[in-house]
């Protein structure tokens, strides 16, 4: 069975454990410290601390999402060995503390983007949603562009002077620095036994003309090459793939857990709603493009057994909170999750 696990923003997220906990078939916490600025070393006492507040409302510390990349690490600059070296430091922190799974990216400047935050839905229900075309007429040198779940937030300046540095970077200079980084912090999460698990660019595809990699199956496949190892692994995250109505993710699930390759799941329903458009809806599969099924269907086959998590949620019964991350229709779409897979376990066994 999967480890069915829930995002929660630390002790001042509206969301409390004791709400999670409650939720049928819950069993883990996905988590990071929050008041550790990228780039520095996470101290392990600071882990420690944060697993038994975990742990004491019955709950198993998952994953760790995120530890975020420095941005001079993805730009190769002078100063990205420096920050390589914390990160290998914190991997082995997070190690010796007994996480065994961390979340991370490597899109540059940007995480998760959307262009609104309270669609209004058919039922009166909202959700997230994004349209190129309002991303192309934003002007991002004069204004702000942040989300609250966000790991960084710049001031005006950071942000013109990052994506000018940015402009000079192309995909596969980008593709470099990852490569550099997986080379040196792989064989170190190899011995804290810590899995690593790339999270994809979501949306899949660039942004004000910064580049985005981790967009499809061949750039999954070549993460996976970078270093020959599961511990150098994949976040499935069916929502940020799905944006791209190439990606076949059944097909990609299947293919890279042959090789051992996914270490935690994000499991989301969009519906397209053209080229480089999508709406956040409810998990189950009729309202959107991504068949959930399918989806649970293949993990099962393909013996996945570990961390997963309903992302993005709606905003339904009243509830006010981070976008994406209220609890009850996450917890709804957690049950969904798990029913689905009892039913295909259920059904396999006959
Ligand atoms: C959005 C999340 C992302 C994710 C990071 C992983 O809701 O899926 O922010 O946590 O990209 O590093």
């Amino acid at each position: 069975m999967m480890e069915m696990s829930f995002r929660w923003y630390g002790e001042l997220d509206k969301v409390k454990l004791e709400n999670i906990k409650q939720i049928p078939c819950m069993e883990g916490i996905v988590t990071a410290l929050y008041d550790v600025p990228v780039g520095e070393v996470w101290p392990v006492e600071k882990i420690q601390k944060l697993k038994e507040t975990v742990e004491a409302s019955g709950l198993r510390l998952s994953v760790i999402e995120s530890v975020p990349v420095h941005e001079e690490i993805k730009l190769g600059t002078e100063n990205a060995q420096k920050y390589i070296d914390n990160y290998k430091q914190t991997i082995r922190n997070l190690g010796q503390a007994g996480i065994d799974t961390v979340c991370y990216n490597f899109m540059p400047v940007f995480d998760w983007t959307r262009t609104e935050m309270e669609f209004v839905l058919p039922d009166g229900s909202t959700g997230l949603r994004y349209e190129q075309e309002t991303i192309d007429k934003f002007d991002i040198e004069n204004n702000d562009l942040s989300l609250p779940g966000w790991d960084v937030s710049y001031t005006r300046d950071e942000l013109n002077d990052l994506i000018g540095k940015y402009q000079k970077i192309s995909h596969e200079m980008l593709w470099e620095n990852l490569q550099k980084f997986l080379e040196e912090v792989i064989p170190v999460a190899i011995e804290a036994e810590v899995k690593l698990a790339i999270h994809p660019d979501d949306p899949p595809w660039d942004m004000f003309g910064i580049p985005r990699i981790i967009t499809n199956e061949q750039a999954l496949e070549r993460v996976t090459k970078i270093v020959d190892s599961p511990y150098n692994g994949i976040t499935f995250c069916t929502g940020s793939l799905g944006a791209n109505s190439e990606n076949d993710l059944p097909a990609m699930i299947r293919s890279l857990l042959k090789k051992n390759r996914i270490n935690f799941v994000h499991a989301r329903n969009i519906a397209l709603l053209g080229e480089k458009a999508f709406q956040e809806v409810a998990h189950p599969s009729k309202y959107g493009n991504v068949d959930m099924y399918e989806i649970i269907k293949a993990l099962v086959e393909g013996g996945y057994e570990g961390p997963i998590r309903p992302d993005h949620g709606r905003m339904i019964w009243g509830e006010a909170g981070n976008y994406g991350y209220g609890l009850y229709d996450r917890a709804l779409g957690a049950v969904y999750l798990k029913g689905l897979e009892e039913a295909i376990i259920k059904d396999d066994k006959k």
